[in-house]
């Protein structure tokens, strides 16, 4: 019986050694969920780096390694620190993310970590090369992985390959200065199917293909050896009914239930401060547009005077890569911020900012996300954005107002939001005054119309969606042959 496979970066668990021990759980995060389904059926399998490196385990131990992930239908591929280094920290965080984020001041390209970025691809192919056979199908996710595709279809033909990028794609005139560049296009031209998650992205994908390789572009099709390659756009949707029910939950929570947050945001409620919350939730990376968002808060409030003590940003960044400089960097200049304006605005009974750099367990992500006024996303580059999709899930009582960047994959399904340009601190000031004024009446036609959209394409139908097009390139291969 055929099987699908399914391959990123990272298992959906989380491996780690504990005085020796070995403690494995699963991981929650929204691919997980979109995969549990294809990941259940039949004998596939699910391949990826434990998250352990070849130096932290002796032989017994990734022995045991093996054997725990198996039982979750799992299969590791061994990495040393120095290959974590440079394909993951280096090549895939300090090269490839920066520039299709379009940050190319912080692109560095160095040859060392090129070749272990293809060094290490090949080691995946080759894990993923003892589990298939003809006929099989392997679903391929993100940029640390662009040239596995090849690398699987070159040794295996007759199996159906499907990659999807998680990021944004950049522009031609972006993705030509890079050095590799047409080796990264053969990479994921090995697969059969290529998917993003806009219209946009697709495009400026089939532009440097045509321009790049001077490949045969027809509508979304690429003509490649003799094959056609298919590129779509699917965006990922998120675990609705999740969202939903836990805020159903949270709604109807007694007291002695509630968490230590929710207690404090209550009694803020509570204790007669009309201020509205503004909710800001990201990991902290360049790319979300952190320090913006806080200099547009800082326009705002000089701007409009009278929000004074009305208003409160609660802002929640989760380390992130804090090894690699630039996000040192922006960790200062956040703190800076964050201290510089509580300072000059804070009065005895308010402080503008609420500031919380860490992670928080979900249910601490629906108190915030249930007890604020408006979400502020105001990301300079982002593929998609699940948090603006998770905010406007949980307002179960349909009020609320999304403020989103344009430049979120998500503003593209989302227009009911009010979409800012978050280079524009003028624009936004204004977007978040017009959201604090907001009638309820038009918060719940905005929601209503999002709400539906957001619960039909769920981040399960995402994952239908996508293999079932991967799947129709089987018989686009078959009628090619009978040709
Ligand atoms: C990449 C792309 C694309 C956040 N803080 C906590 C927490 N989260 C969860 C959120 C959300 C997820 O993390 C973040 O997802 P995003 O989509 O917003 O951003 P990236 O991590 O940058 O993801 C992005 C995505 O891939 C999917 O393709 O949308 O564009 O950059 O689900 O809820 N969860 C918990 N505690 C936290 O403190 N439990």
């Amino acid at each position: 019986m055929n099987k699908t496979i399914i391959v990123s970066n990272r298992l959906p668990l989380q491996v780690k050694l504990e005085d020796d021990n070995l403690n494995i759980k699963p991981s929650v995060g929204g691919l997980a969920t979109g995969m549990k389904s294809v990941h259940a059926e039949g004998n596939g399998i699910w391949i990826g780096w434990s998250g352990l490196t070849k130096e932290e385990l002796n032989e017994n131990l990734t022995e045991q390694v093996n054997k725990a992930v198996a039982k979750e239908k799992c299969a590791t591929v061994p990495l040393t620190q120095n290959d974590i280094d440079n394909y993951y920290l280096g090549f895939s965080n300090k090269t490839l993310w920066p520039l299709f984020h379009y940050f190319s001041e912080y692109t560095v390209f160095e040859s060392e970590q090129w070749e272990t970025y293809k060094k290490v691809n090949q080691k995946f192919a080759d894990v993923v090369l003892k589990h298939i056979n003809d006929g099989d199908t392997v679903w391929v996710h993100d940029y640390q992985l662009l040239l596995l595709p090849k690398l699987i279809k070159d040794k295996k033909p007759n199996t159906t390959i499907g990659f999807f990028l998680h990021i944004p794609y950049p522009s031609y005139e972006i993705f030509r200065t890079f050095p590799w560049r047409e080796e990264l296009l053969h990479g994921m031209l090995g697969s059969d199917l290529i998917g993003f998650h806009t219209y946009d992205y697709e495009r400026h994908f089939l532009s440097s293909v045509k321009r790049i390789l001077r490949l045969d572009v027809k509508f979304n099709e690429v003509s490649y050896l003799d094959r056609i390659v298919k590129v779509d756009s699917f965006p990922m949707g998120i675990d609705y009914k999740k969202f939903e029910n836990a805020a159903l939950k949270h709604t109807n929570q007694e007291d002695n239930e509630k968490s230590e947050l929710q207690r404090r945001l209550d009694d803020h409620i509570q204790s007669g401060s009309d201020a509205k919350m503004i909710l800001s939730i990201d990991r902290m990376d360049y790319t979300k547009g952190i320090p913006n968002r806080i200099r547009a808060f800082e326009y705002f409030l000089n701007k409009y005077p009278q929000f004074k003590e009305k208003v409160r940003l609660i802002m929640l960044a989760v380390p992130s890569r804090s090894d690699v400089p630039q996000y040192q960097k922006l960790k200062r200049e956040t703190d800076e911020l964050v201290g510089r304006i509580n300072g000059q605005f804070a009065t005895v009974s308010w402080t503008p900012i609420w500031y919380f750099y860490r992670s928080m367990p979900f249910e601490n992500l629906i108190d915030l996300y249930t007890s604020s006024d408006i979400a502020l996303i105001t990301p300079i580059r982002d593929g998609m954005n699940l948090v603006a999709k998770e905010y406007v899930a949980t307002r179960t009582n349909q009020d609320g107002v999304l403020i989103l960047s344009e430049m979120a994959g998500a503003s593209k399904e989302m227009n009911e939001a009010l979409l800012i340009n978050p280079n524009n601190f003028a624009e936004i000031a204004d977007t978040v005054k017009y959201a604090l004024e907001m009638s309820l009446d038009e918060q719940k036609n905005r929601l209503e119309i999002l709400q539906k959209r957001l619960k039909r394409y769920s981040v399960e139908k995402w994952a239908e969606e996508f293999l079932k097009s991967l799947n129709n390139t089987k018989q686009l291969d078959a009628v090619i042959v009978a040709e």
